[in-house]
């Protein structure tokens, strides 16, 4: 039988195994595989200090371009005792799993000493493939990769890998085990959206038991029960990843959720989909079967869940659906309410009302269900008078934020657009960008960069929506916030920026010193 190591690399949460690790594994032994799963995010936090840790964690977010001497002697002893162990499984292919753009680094570290030790085939995947290979240390030593657009287009390049999987991995590299070396996302292939996740292998746990893991309560897993979303709204990405919304059965869900419970020995379940609630039928269903589930089976009843969810129309749910959630297990939904305003929300492209978001907490305080706001602050079309209605939103729920129904509230970016994407021909938005902003920043890393760029726009048909004008309504919001007790999350380093912004702004021109903590901003991104 052959033989696969599957390697999970900084930096990520190490909260619960990784979710990739658990999909791709069960999906390689479908395959015929043997495969074992690595973690080295969590060998190398069991093997190094606190200290250690976080310069290693600075420098994967690019923060610091340079170890010091001790910490790469250590970080280098660590890979090579890492690597020892898969040595001795003896590998015919070894896959690498970027999670996000702060993988970038470490899993260029790492796939250039699996190179110097291992002559078997490597394959790379993950959403941090697609990130800009710009903040590499070596990236001049290979002229040849100076063009590659993606960190996975310069490991292919380079030779650090054989293949790179893009998108959905599951059935491509079940393909390319099976010698289909030009199947779709392979290599550049372009990806094919998988449209029966029902037939995919449940997530496996070997090598990565979640006991193991670095839980705030108690251990848990992801589980993904839908990909894509039913809406479209003109700042979001999900539609270019995953075209079409497709969702599994709720037998399969519960399946997935009963038998991890048993087998794995955990009660804590986090949705990774982008909305939970996107199939009402298949939602209805799942909480349905929960609770049956835990009615037959007292041992069952611990069983809750978290997960990304929309605020639906009174017309789409009723009280009932509240009521079996909360049996079901929900204890936390994280949901983009995105503005109080009705104006600013249609040309987002959100169909809820405000008495909607109404119901949404009035449900959540009876059934005692936890929920994180995300919301938008100087979204290109917000008018003062839509801006008030964000004010109006802390005053009218603030006796929810101060009972816990409402757990955190989050503030996103005072507008950070670099590109139009969706908003591009749109009758109520025409970005102008700061011509000089990309020569300012151009030695900055990419991660730091879209920030800075991110801020350097203005709406031609709302001029008076400047960036000091946007500023100045994020800490309005804060300042209410504050005064009302609001629980908010991450925004001293991003206000201290804002706050350094606004000191020097003139008429909308920003200089670099403003952008002197930027990299911290990175952490809200
Ligand atoms: C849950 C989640 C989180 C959680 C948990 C993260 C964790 N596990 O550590 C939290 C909230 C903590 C989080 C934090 C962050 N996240 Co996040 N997160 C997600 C989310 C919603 C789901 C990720 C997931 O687990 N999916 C399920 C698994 C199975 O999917 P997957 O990892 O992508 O793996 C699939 C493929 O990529 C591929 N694959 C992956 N690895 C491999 C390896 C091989 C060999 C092969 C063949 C295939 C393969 O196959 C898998 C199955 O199809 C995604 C959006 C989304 N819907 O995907 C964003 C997402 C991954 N996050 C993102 C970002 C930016 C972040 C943060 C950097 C935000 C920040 N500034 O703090 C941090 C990074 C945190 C860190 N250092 O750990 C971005 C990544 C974009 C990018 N290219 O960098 C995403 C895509 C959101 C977005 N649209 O912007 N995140
Ligand atoms: S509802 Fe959320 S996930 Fe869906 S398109 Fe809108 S912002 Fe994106």
């Amino acid at each position: 039988m052959k033989r696969f190591a599957f390697i999970n690399v900084p930096s990520q949460e190490l909260e619960r195994p990784p979710a990739a690790a658990a999909a791709i594994s069960a999906c390689v032994r479908s395959a015929g595989w043997e495969c074992n799963v690595y973690d080295f995010n969590l060998f190398l936090h069991s093997n190094v200090t606190t200290d250690v840790w976080i310069e290693l964690e600075q420098y994967w977010r690019c923060k610091k371009y340079t170890l010091e001497p001790d910490t790469q002697k250590i970080l280098d002893n660590t890979i090579d005792q890492f690597l020892t162990t898969i040595a001795e499984f003896n590998p015919d292919m070894i896959g690498i799993s970027v999670f996000t753009r702060f993988s970038v680094i470490p899993a260029n570290v790492m796939l250039t000493n699996i190179r110097s030790r291992f002559d078997c085939k490597t394959v790379m995947g993950g959403l941090g493939g697609y990130a800009w290979p710009g903040s590499l240390p070596n990236l001049t030593e290979h002229p040849l990769a100076l063009d590659a657009t993606t960190f996975a287009d310069y490991a292919l390049k380079t030779g650090l890998v054989d293949y790179y999987i893009q998108g959905e991995g599951e059935q491509a590299i079940i393909e390319l085990l099976n010698g289909n070396e030009n199947s779709s996302g392979v290599n550049g292939n372009p990806a094919v959206q998988i449209r029966k996740l029902d037939k995919l292998p449940h997530p496996e746990y070997e090598g990565i038991d979640p006991s193991n893991y670095y839980y705030t309560s108690e251990p848990g897993i992801y589980i993904t029960a839908s990909r894509g979303c039913v809406r479209n709204c003109k700042f979001c990405s999900i539609s270019d990843m995953w075209p079409k919304y497709t969702s599994r059965s709720a037998d399969d869900i519960v399946r997935e959720i009963i038998n991890g419970k048993k087998k794995y020995n955990v009660n804590l379940f986090h949705f990774t989909d982008s909305l939970i609630n996107g199939n009402m039928k298949m939602w209805r269903e799942v909480n349905r079967q929960l609770v049956e589930a835990k009615k037959q089976d007292s041992s069952l009843e611990p069983i809750k869940y978290l997960g990304q969810f929309i605020c639906r129309t009174r017309f789409d749910q009723t009280e009932k659906d509240w009521e079996l959630m909360a049996k079901a297990g929900c204890n936390m939904l994280v949901t983009g309410f995105e503005s109080y305003s009705p104006h600013v929300r249609k040309h987002m492209g959100k169909n809820h009302t405000n008495a909607d978001i109404d119901f949404h907490f009035a449900q959540s305080a009876y059934y005692g269900i936890k929920n994180v706001c995300l919301m938008f602050v100087g979204y290109p079309v917000e008018t003062l008078e839509d801006h008030n209605y964000n004010i109006e939103f802390l005053h009218r729920y603030q006796k929810y934020a101060r009972a816990g129904v409402i757990h955190m509230v989050r503030w996103g970016y005072t507008g950070m657009f670099r590109e139009e994407g969706k908003l591009a021909g749109d009758s109520k938005v025409k970005l102008i960008t700061d011509p000089d902003f990309a020569k300012r920043f151009h030695n900055l890393p990419q991660g730091l960069r879209d920030i800075a760029l991110g801020f350097g726009w203005v709406n031609e048909l709302n001029p008076t929506l400047t960036l000091k004008e946007r500023i100045r309504r994020r800490l309005e919001l804060h300042e209410v916030s504050v005064k009302l007790g609001w629980p908010q999350t991450r925004n001293r380093e991003e206000l201290q920026i804002l706050y350094n912004i606004l000191q020097n702004l003139d008429k909308n021109v920003i200089n670099t010193q403003d952008f002197e903590n930027l990299e911290t901003l990175l952490d809200f991104h």
